[in-house]
C-alpha cells in the first residue's frame, strides 16, 4: 500500500470537498482572535478581509535540478502566504508538474496532483464557485513556457495551456483584491489575456521573445517568505507595504543577479493593473541606471491615479509578525505576558 500517496488523496478529497463546510465566518473568527491575541493593529482589517485564496500552479518543471528548483520555490510560495499573508493552508491549492519525492516538504508532498490543463481548469471552475465579493486571490505561475511565433504557453504534463486560455479561464472572476503572479518566460503575452479592472498582473517578462529560463520566481519566493525589512520592503517610501513595493523588490533582486552576473537581463518584468491589457515597465523610475533603471537620486516616482501601478500602490500586503515565543520572557519586568498564544508558523500546518 503507498500510504504517502492515499494520505495525498485523502488530503485532496478533504481539500476538495470539505473545506466548503468551513464558512469565512469562521475562518474570520479564527484570525480575528489569533490576530487579537498577538495584538495586531491589523485585526480589524482581516475580520473584514473574506477569504484570501491562491493558486500556485507550477507545470512541467524540467531536469532534475530544475525540478529540485521549482519545487524549493513553491514551498517557499506556500510557506510565505500561509505563514506571513494570511492565507490558511486549505485556501492555498497548490498543482506541480510532476510527482512529489522523498526530498520534498509538505507544498509539494501533499500537492493537489498534477498541473495538467484539465486539472487546472477544474480548480478554476471550482473556485469560481466558492469565491465571494469579499476574498482576496492570488494566482502563482511558475516553471517553463515556450512561444511558437504567434502564441506563448505554459508547458504542463501533457496538453500545454496558451496565454489566452489561460486568460479565459479566469474571465470574469470579481473579488475584492486579484494579483496575478506570471513568472515564466514569455509571459508579458499573458498580461493581455488576464486584464481586468480590479486584477494586478505582473509577469516576469515583457510581451516579447524572452524565452531564456527567469529568476523572477526565486526572489519572489525570497520576499514572499521572509520578507524584508521596511526599509528594503517599503521602496516607494510611503510607510506601508503595498503589492508594488512587492513588485519593486522582487525585480530590484532579478536585476541584482544579472548585475551580479555581470550578465545583461533576459528578463523584463511588467505590470497591468489599471485593466487596459497594456503593461508598463514601471521599475524604470524606481531602479538606478547600474540596474538597467532610469531612476534620479532622492525622486521617488509619483504614479499617477488611472496609470497602472496605482492600484498595486493601494493594495496593503498585511504581514503577519513573527511570533516572540522562542524569546525568553523577561519575568522581571513584570511586564511579560505568559499567556499569549501564538500561531504556529511550521511549514504545511493548517490553521485550525
Ligand atoms: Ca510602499
Ligand atoms: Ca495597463
Amino acid at each position: 500500500m503507498n500510504y504517502p500517496l492515499l494520505f495525498a488523496l485523502i488530503l485532496n478529497l478533504w481539500s476538495a470537498d470539505l473545506i466548503d463546510l468551513w464558512s469565512a465566518d469562521l475562518i474570520d473568527l479564527w484570525s480575528a482572535d489569533l490576530t487579537g491575541a498577538v495584538d495586531q493593529p491589523a485585526a480589524s482589517v482581516s475580520a473584514s478581509r473574506g477569504t484570501p485564496r491562491a493558486m500556485i500552479i507550477c507545470g512541467h518543471p524540467g531536469d532534475e535540478s530544475h525540478r529540485d528548483m521549482y519545487a524549493q520555490s513553491v514551498q517557499k510560495l506556500h510557506d510565505g502566504l500561509t505563514s506571513r499573508y494570511g492565507f490558511s493552508a486549505e485556501h492555498v491549492r497548490v498543482r506541480f508538474g510532476s510527482k512529489p519525492g522523498p526530498s520534498d516538504q509538505a507544498a509539494i508532498s501533499f500537492n493537489r496532483g498534477p498541473s495538467t490543463r484539465e486539472a487546472i481548469e477544474a480548480d478554476v471552475a471550482q473556485l469560481r464557485e466558492q469565491i465571494q465579493p469579499e476574498d482576496a486571490l492570488w494566482v502563482i505561475v511558475l516553471g517553463h513556457a515556450h512561444f511558437d511565433g504567434r502564441h506563448a504557453f505554459l508547458n504542463l504534463p501533457g496538453p500545454d495551456i496558451r496565454a489566452d486560455e489561460f486568460g479565459k479561464l479566469f474571465r470574469g472572476i470579481q473579488c475584492r483584491e486579484q494579483v496575478f503572479l506570471i513568472t515564466t518566460p514569455v509571459s508579458g503575452f499573458f498580461i493581455k489575456p488576464l486584464s481586468a479592472k480590479g486584477r494586478i498582473i505582473i509577469s516576469a517578462t515583457e510581451a516579447d521573445q524572452e524565452v531564456n529560463e527567469t529568476r523572477f520566481h526565486l526572489p519572489l519566493a525570497d520576499v514572499l517568505s521572509d520578507p524584508p525589512n521596511d526599509e528594503e520592503y517599503d521602496q516607494d517610501r510611503d510607510g506601508k507595504v503595498t503589492v508594488l513595493d512587492l513588485y519593486l523588490t522582487v525585480v530590484r533582486r532579478v536585476m541584482q543577479i544579472y548585475a551580479a552576473e555581470k550578465s545583461i537581463s533576459t528578463e523584463h518584468a511588467q505590470l497591468d493593473d489599471n485593466g487596459d491589457g497594456w503593461e508598463t515597465e514601471l521599475q524604470k523610475d524606481y531602479l538606478e541606471e547600474e540596474l538597467g533603471g532610469l531612476a534620479k537620486k532622492g525622486v521617488i516616482p509619483q504614479i499617477k491615479p488611472k496609470a497602472d501601478g496605482a492600484l498595486a500602490a493601494q493594495t496593503v500586503m498585511n504581514i503577519t509578525p513573527i511570533p516572540e515565543s522562542t524569546e525568553t520572557p523577561d519575568l522581571d519586568s513584570g511586564s511579560a505576558d505568559l499567556d499569549i498564544p501564538m500561531p504556529s508558523t511550521e511549514s504545511g500546518q493548517t490553521t485550525e
